[in-house]
């Protein structure tokens, strides 16, 4: 093999946020943008000679080009061996998955998740490392140092491949595979959940259900998952085919952005459940027939029923969810008396606590939800829980979620989202707010009183690493809780987003709606950070 060494010159900005590296389409397209990072990822990591590396994107626009690209460069740095997900596509669990299946050196994947795509759009590139979760951020950190201080990338001569031909190719001598991206994935799904038994609700033809891929790359998984293997009625999965713009959509699975899939199911003749999926496939959203379930919640319940799912019939040894997520399924820890953990926002640090055993389930806000079964979020993976225990329960979800509140009380949650926020304007009210925390416990906002005031700090339990600056909450007596903090996965000026909880143990007030309950937290927050007054803005763009 002939190397070619291409000497380059570091580019500003190639920093990875919550999840990866995200910019615009036209900004990954600059000549050796690509080339920079991944070489700067090579560089970063140590001993993977001859070993597997994973490649595979959620299949938007860019997707194919930039496989190529890293195909060549992973020859040329010594990898022994690339398994690509076949026409380049591979949703972040399966990838997940697949590296761990594959006992794989790590994997590259390409996806802005639910930003937005096409040539106008995002694009992304993350590295997950062997384990099959999102590299740390002592590794994205060190990616970050070394694109600062690139020379030169390694590539090699050698033609694309036939993304779309199933098995062996080669990219200058090195051994290059197109998989089956849905295989490894559908069978561990079997071995977790009771297929059977779902398969026996849907052929009763008395529950029906929509799943919204959302032109995503869940559509194949949805397909063959739902359809083939679970015999659920053809058309059951929408927007299954993955689309370079995602139809044009926001690849968000949140009744803003799903739309389509909450009108069905608050629409005549609606199905018993619905489900949507975002651009790689990680998150996921729960509803019922008229009914929408929060993330906060669906993390909770799943845990309050995981004995009734084959995979977690042993029960869990822990519970983790980020910062801002709602404190709902601390709740059902402490019943289950099992732990439960608080991280910062980021499927990234939910990785050492499940290798160390010590958490089985972990749920962000954000409609993300998974196990210990891979190490990434997992879309369809939280459907077929919902599915499993629907078909154990055989009560609507309706009935489970106002069931689970009888039972542990009501977490009422929202999130606020500014978005397109001037930086400075957006770091200014970061700034202030915490420069007033000192002063802020015993100060009362209309009828709440603020019992607590920090900037959320996190010392990784098992390698003693520390986070800071994850964010500022405020805890007001009587359990309720403001959050603040900027995106991390954005690529258009800032966006704030303010997190808003509150705790309604009498199940005769469990039927307000969420805004209404919470209004006093969301007066509360802009008197707190002067969010109209230093950005101008009436009103929040998305409310999820
Ligand atoms: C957002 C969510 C966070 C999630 C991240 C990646 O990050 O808040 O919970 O882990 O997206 O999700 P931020 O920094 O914008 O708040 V995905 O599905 O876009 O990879
Ligand atoms: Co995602």
């Amino acid at each position: 093999m002939t190397i070619i060494t291409v000497p380059t010159k570091p580019v500003a900005g190639q920093r990875p946020g919550t999840s990866g590296l995200r910019k615009k389409v036209e900004v990954f397209r600059q000549p050796g943008y690509i080339e920079n990072f991944v070489q700067s990822v090579f560089d970063s990591l140590e001993g993977f000679a001859g070993k597997t590396l994973v490649v595979g994107g959620d299949g938007r626009y860019y997707n194919a080009e930039a496989i190529q690209v890293i195909l060549r460069l992973a020859a040329a740095n010594g990898f022994g061996r690339v398994l690509v997900g076949r026409d380049g596509i591979l949703s972040t669990p399966a990838m997940s998955c697949v590296i761990r299946k594959q006992r794989a050196f790590g994997g590259l994947i390409l996806s802005a998740s639910h930003n937005p795509g096409g040539p106008e759009g995002d694009f992304g590139i993350k590295y997950n490392i062997s384990n099959g979760g999102p590299a740390p951020e002592k590794i994205t950190e060190a990616i970050y140092r070394r694109t600062q201080e690139i020379t030169a990338y390694k590539t090699v001569a050698s033609p694309d491949i036939d993304l779309s031909r199933l098995g062996p190719a080669s990219v200058a001598g090195v051994e290059v595979e197109v998989i089956d991206p849905v295989a490894d994935y559908a069978e561990l799904m079997q071995n977790l959940f009771d297929f059977r038994r779902i398969r026996a609700m849907f052929r009763s033809g008395a529950f029906r259900m929509r799943f919204d891929a959302m032109h995503a790359v869940n559509g194949p998984y949805a397909k063959t998952i739902l359809e083939d293997m679970l015999e659920a009625p053809t058309g059951t999965a929408m927007n299954a085919v993955p689309l370079p713009d995602f139809g044009n959509g926001h690849p968000d699975p949140n009744p803003v952005y799903a739309k389509e899939l909450v009108d069905i199911v608050f629409g005549p003749d609606a199905p018993d459940f619905g489900a949507a999926s975002d651009g790689d496939g990680d998150r996921n959203m729960i509803v019922g027939r008229r009914f929408i379930v929060t993330p906060s919640d669906s993390l909770a319940v799943l845990a309050a029923n995981a004995h009734l799912v084959p995979g977690y019939a042993q029960g869990i040894a822990g519970v983790a969810r980020s910062m801002p997520t709602s404190r709902a399924a601390d709740r059902v820890a402490e019943a289950l008396g099992v732990a439960c953990y608080e991280t910062p926002t980021g499927w990234k640090f939910f990785g050492n606590l499940m290798d160390a055993g010590k958490v089985t389930l972990c749920g962000e806000e954000s409609y993300g939800t998974g196990s210990d079964h891979v190490r990434e979020k997992d879309g369809l993976w939280a459907v077929l829980f919902w599915l499993n225990l629907l078909a154990v329960r055989g009560e609507s979800v309706e009935t489970i979620v106002r069931s689970h509140w009888r039972r542990f009380g009501r977490n009422y949650y929202s999130r606020h989202d500014y978005d397109g926020l001037e930086s400075a304007a957006a770091d200014d009210l970061m700034e202030h707010l915490r420069g007033s925390l000192a002063a802020l416990p015993g100060q009362r906002f209309g009828e709440l009183t603020v019992e607590s005031a920090d900037d959320f700090a996190y010392t990784d339990p098992i390698d003693g690493s520390v986070s800071t600056r994850q964010g500022v909450r405020i805890g007001f007596a009587g359990d309720s809780r403001i959050v603040f903090r900027l995106s991390g996965t954005g690529t258009e000026g800032a966006t704030l987003r303010v997190y808003l909880e509150r705790f309604e143990a009498d199940p005769a007030r469990h039927d307000i709606e969420a805004q209404t309950a919470l209004a006093g937290l969301i007066s509360a927050a802009d008197e707190i950070a002067g969010i109209k007054a230093r950005t101008g803005r009436e009103a929040p763009d998305v409310v999820t």
